[in-house]
């Protein structure tokens, strides 16, 4: 199953999973999520993460030997600003150091300019509940593009801000640890205002061929049964969870489903201000694609009744177990999804070209006594996943190309060390890396340009 001559193929990271060294940056609000006692699984924190701050030459060495075309990395908030508006030139420098050893390896790289890790200092002034917020970060985002737009041509502006939003100041699983409905679609809003300034400031100051874009997380709905109240409930999950973030910055506006299903939290509309919109609808030029596990809804009788799926206004519906087999997160493996949400998205932004910015699993992996990690159910989920991408793309979907989540084990959020994503396997006492043989199955799939038919 072969793919297009050009197609990318990378992994990613993001900065506070990965980079410690954190006594060289400002804090920021994952510090403080970290240190409330039951926050995070076993107490963990991203101060050390994979060290990859100090060993990134030896990561890139590795990323090298796989063959990987590109990477995609989160430049840090508070390592380059520690304060949120002041530069730290060391800061930036390392992304600056880490550029030209990527591109010394013909390693394209892919950065994204906010992965959750705001500066503390500016959650201490409302973070994303704020407008300003969204202003600083287009100040931010130009200051890294001044110093590496001379070197990079492919910019994301926000990973998931369904995470930094709804999880972040809604449901209070992630830092900064809110738990207001209402507030996390003020954030959610700002943050979208965030991404629209940072590309028009960007586009501004950029060289033509320069592109930008945005990654939203996905997960479809799939549901129990065909009835319009089952139909009503995939609307629903999809409308908050899949539409909401995606037709602002396709230039629609908020959708009028969406904002009704929200409306009785009173706090949406009041946030848009005049011109916002617009500002939020610049164009993108590829829309990054994250995508875990579909999720399987079933309608509730009583439609006021709250979900089991904290989401902001979600109502009348409720999350099912997922159906195995399931990875360690408890995630389910169903790549035809993926294909389906590929399908699905060319035709709604309207043949718009995606990447599939993050796909992955987490296992519990272990170096064997013969020194390897033999991760067969990782190989078995990118084989799987990565045909499905191949099947959108005979089916007509642009996808320009693919990037494994993630290059590294590492700092899994609220769940700490427990979930191992990565190609490389971290031995988080000596950071020891070894590379697994999912590696080595998708190092055969980049070199051949191929998949092989399952
Ligand atoms: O590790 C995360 C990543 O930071 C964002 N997307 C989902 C991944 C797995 O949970």
């Amino acid at each position: 199953m072969r793919f297009p001559t050009r197609f990318l193929w990378g992994a990613g990271t993001s900065s506070y999973q990965i980079e410690g060294a954190a006594a060289g940056r400002g804090e920021s609000i994952w510090d403080t999520f970290c240190a409330v006692d039951g926050n995070v699984l076993g107490g963990d924190d991203g101060r050390i993460a994979c060290d990859h701050y100090n060993r990134y030459t030896d990561d890139v060495r590795l990323m090298s030997e796989l063959g990987l075309g590109a990477y995609r990395f989160s430049v840090s908030w508070p390592r380059v600003m520690p304060d949120g508006k002041r530069l730290a030139p060391e800061g930036l420098d390392f992304y600056s150091r880490l550029v030209d050893e990527l591109l010394a390896r013909g390693i394209e790289p892919l950065p994204t300019l906010f992965h959750w890790d705001l500066p503390q200092a500016l959650e201490d002034e409302g973070g994303w509940r704020s407008r300003d917020t969204a202003e600083r970060f287009a100040e931010y985002a130009v200051v890294v593009h001044d110093a590496l737009g001379d070197r990079i041509r492919q910019w994301t502006t926000i990973n998931e801000p369904f995470c930094s939003a709804f999880l972040g100041y809604g449901s209070g699983v992630h830092a900064p640890g809110v738990r207001e409905p209402g507030t996390a679609l003020v954030a959610a809003h700002h943050h979208l205002l965030a991404h629209g300034r940072a590309v028009t400031a960007l586009r501004a100051q950029a060289r033509p061929d320069q592109v930008f874009a945005l990654a939203l997380n996905f997960a479809p709905a799939l549901a129990d049964g065909g009835s319009p109240a089952h139909l009503e409930a995939v609307r629903k999950w999809n409308a908050i969870h899949n539409r909401f973030f995606l037709d602002p910055v396709l230039g629609r506006g908020y959708a009028e489903d969406v904002l009704a299903d929200v409306a009785h939290l009173d706090a949406l509309e009041p946030a848009i201000k005049d011109g916002d919109l617009e500002v939020i609808g610049a164009k993108i030029d590829w829309l990054g694609v994250n995508f875990y596990a579909p999720t399987r809804v079933t309608p509730i009788d009583d439609p006021a009744q709250p979900s089991n799926a904290p989401l902001p206004g979600l109502r009348g519906m409720n999350v099912l177990p997922a159906r195995g087999p399931l990875t360690a997160f408890g995630w389910e493996q169903t790549p035809s999804s993926l294909t389906d949400l590929l399908q699905w998205l060319h035709s709604y932004c309207d043949g718009l070209p995606l990447v599939v910015a993050e796909n992955g699993a987490s296992f519990e992996d272990k170096v064997s006594p013969d020194g390897h990690v033999h991760d067969t159910q990782r190989t078995a989920y990118f084989a799987s996943h990565i045909r499905a991408v191949h099947d959108a793309i005979e089916s007509g979907v642009d996808v320009l190309g693919y990037v494994a989540w993630s290059l590294l084990d590492n700092f899994e959020w609220s769940m700490g060390y427990s979930q191992r994503f990565g190609l490389i396997h971290v031995d988080f006492d000596s950071l020891r890396r070894t590379v697994k043989d999912s590696a080595r199955f998708y190092s055969e799939v980049i070199s051949r340009n191929a998949v092989p038919a399952g």
